[in-house]
């Protein structure tokens, strides 16, 4: 693998392969640098007076923490000038955020989860930023309206996480690529590419707590993968659930595995726990980019018309055949 930073691997990106343009490049130079600011200041801990509630709610009525507003601030001041987007959305605003009159504004709509899993932030467990990039549509102001497009129309999507090392993965709709940060550098560097998911799996990732309030089909299908080798799936199954989802869905991506989040009785009347846009999209383009797939239980997620901005559903995405297993049960088959 040729160690290259992240900048001459879009620069390759842009200029030899056509892939991408310029504004695009840099968008993705300027969202990777406020994840490294990001991913200081996580590093920093108590040490940075970071850590605990910021006293504050979010658009969800979700407590926020001190770092979730931190980390929208810093994707959102690193992403205003450049000239490169028409307007921003993030989970944890309730409106987009236009860029201000003072600059001058580009083709692109960048979404994000400025800091997913943050209840795991006090406990020093990986957290992670999510993002995804959409055209805005000719002519369409870029308010709400604009960012209310399928999943299948983003130009590129990544995630940080911010773990014993920070990582960044990246789909520009062409497979997946992934830089492991170098602090003494500074930069991203390419430590892996064209990453692919395994389309069987034995490992499976779900709040196991809340299974008393899942559908019927979740209820026996997770309950088949229980019975291990004894059971309808004749082989034994391995849990693992971080709550973190940027840190699920690499392991995924690392070793392979399926990652769900179903509907519960209890938020069915939101429609689920995750985000469409800030959450199952971006993941459920980097994943199909690695083979595997990605369903609300029924359909694929990126065909998924948003009704909304802060739209939930169930999500269900990973191993190919495994997905498949899961959208079976839904069908009743
Ligand atoms: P957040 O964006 O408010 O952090 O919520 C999303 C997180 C996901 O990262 C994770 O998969 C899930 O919520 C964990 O939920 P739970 O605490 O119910 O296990
Ligand atoms: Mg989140």
């Amino acid at each position: 693998m040729r160690r290259i930073s992240l900048s001459r691997y879009l620069i390759e990106e842009q200029r030899d392969k056509g892939r991408i343009d310029a504004d695009l490049r840099l968008l993705i130079e300027v969202v990777a640098r406020a994840c490294k600011r990001i991913s200081l200041a996580i590093g920093k801990g108590e040490l940075g007076g970071v850590l605990g509630s910021a006293g504050s709610e979010n658009v969800q009525g979700e407590v926020q923490k001190k770092l979730d507003v931190l980390s929208n601030e810093i994707l959102l001041e690193a992403n205003e000038w450049g000239g490169h987007l028409a307007a921003m959305a993030s989970e944890e605003m309730e409106e987009p955020h236009p860029i201000p009159n003072r600059f001058p504004k580009g083709e692109y709509l960048l979404v994000f989860d400025p800091l997913d899993g943050s209840s795991n932030i006090d406990v020093n467990v990986s957290v992670g930023t999510i993002f995804s990039v959409l055209r805005c549509p000719e002519g369409c102001e870029p308010g709400e309206a604009a960012f209310l497009q399928p999943g299948c129309e983003q130009v590129a999507a990544g995630y940080a996480l911010y773990g014993p090392t920070t990582l960044l993965a990246l789909t520009l709709g062409a497979g997946v690529a992934l830089f492991t940060l170098d602090r003494e550098l500074g930069s991203f560097i390419l430590t892996g590419d064209k990453l692919q998911i395994p389309a069987e799996t034995q490992e499976f990732a779900i709040n196991m707590s809340n299974q008393r309030h899942w559908e019927e089909p979740m209820q026996r299908y997770v309950g088949d993968l229980l019975a291990g080798v004894d059971g309808p799936r004749a082989k034994d199954f391995n849990m693992r659930w971080v709550a973190s989802m940027v840190a699920d869905v690499h392991r995924i991506l690392t070793r392979g595995g399926v990652f769900m989040y179903p509907l519960d009785a209890r938020i069915a009347g939101q429609g689920g726990k995750l985000r469409l846009l800030y959450e199952a999209n971006p993941m459920a383009f980097i994943v199909e980019q690695a083979g595997g797939a990605a369903s609300d239980g029924h359909q694929r997620i990126l065909d998924i018309q948003p009704q909304r901005l802060h739209q939930r559903i169930p999500v269900v995405l990973g191993a190919k055949n495994e997905v498949a297993t899961v959208v079976a049960y839904h069908r009743g088959n």
